[in-house]
């Protein structure tokens, strides 16, 4: 009688293993982090701007891809906000540039600079602007993780230089970013 029961939980074992083994690898792909991020961009009180914006993990960093209309031809200033807040009607509630790293504003390239400075987006005749950017600072996780922050899109363009906005006039459409699932 030992010996069937011995026999039986040897059977069992391997079976066991291969459930651990199974969990282990399902919890390290959930903890494999976010991967994609959108964002949809309404307009605020008295415009007409909309779009969408994506973050796709690349090994480099985060590629930004954006679509954007209803646009004066030009450049606009192109950010990520503090609060993901787009509640107030000229946008307000989203706060100053999303700067966790504490830095005075600058331009996408530049190694002083907020994490959401974006820089500019640019319109053609139409109202359209495309912006694809693979950015080095920002992130979809940790401490420059820009989930549940928002866009801004601007009415002018970002000077690049002054501080702490670029003064790029008022906000013309906002979007809180979230995460893919
Ligand atoms: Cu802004
Ligand atoms: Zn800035």
């Amino acid at each position: 009688m030992k010996t069937i029961k011995i026999l039986f939980i040897l059977a069992l074992l391997p079976c066991n293993y291969k459930i651990m083994a199974q969990t282990n690898s399902m919890s390290m792909a959930s903890e494999g982090k976010t991967q994609k991020a959108t964002c949809v961009l309404s307009p605020t009180q008295g415009n007409n701007v909309s779009g969408s914006v994506t973050f796709t993990k690349v090994k480099e960093g985060v590629k930004v891809v954006a679509d954007i209309q209803g646009l004066s031809k030009g450049k606009h200033g192109f950010h990520i906000h503090d609060k993901g807040d787009c509640s107030a009607p000229d946008a307000s509630s989203a706060g100053g540039h999303f700067n966790p790293e504490s830095m005075n504003h600058g331009a996408p390239p530049d190694m002083m600079r907020h994490v959401g400075d974006l820089g500019n987006i640019t319109a053609d005749a139409s109202g359209k602007a495309h912006y694809e950017y693979v950015d080095l600072m920002l992130a979809l996780d940790g401490k420059n993780s820009i989930i549940g922050k928002s866009i801004i899109v601007h009415e002018m363009e970002d000077d690049l230089v002054t501080q702490p906005t670029g003064n790029s006039g008022k906000r013309v459409a906002c979007g809180v970013i979230q995460e893919n699932k």
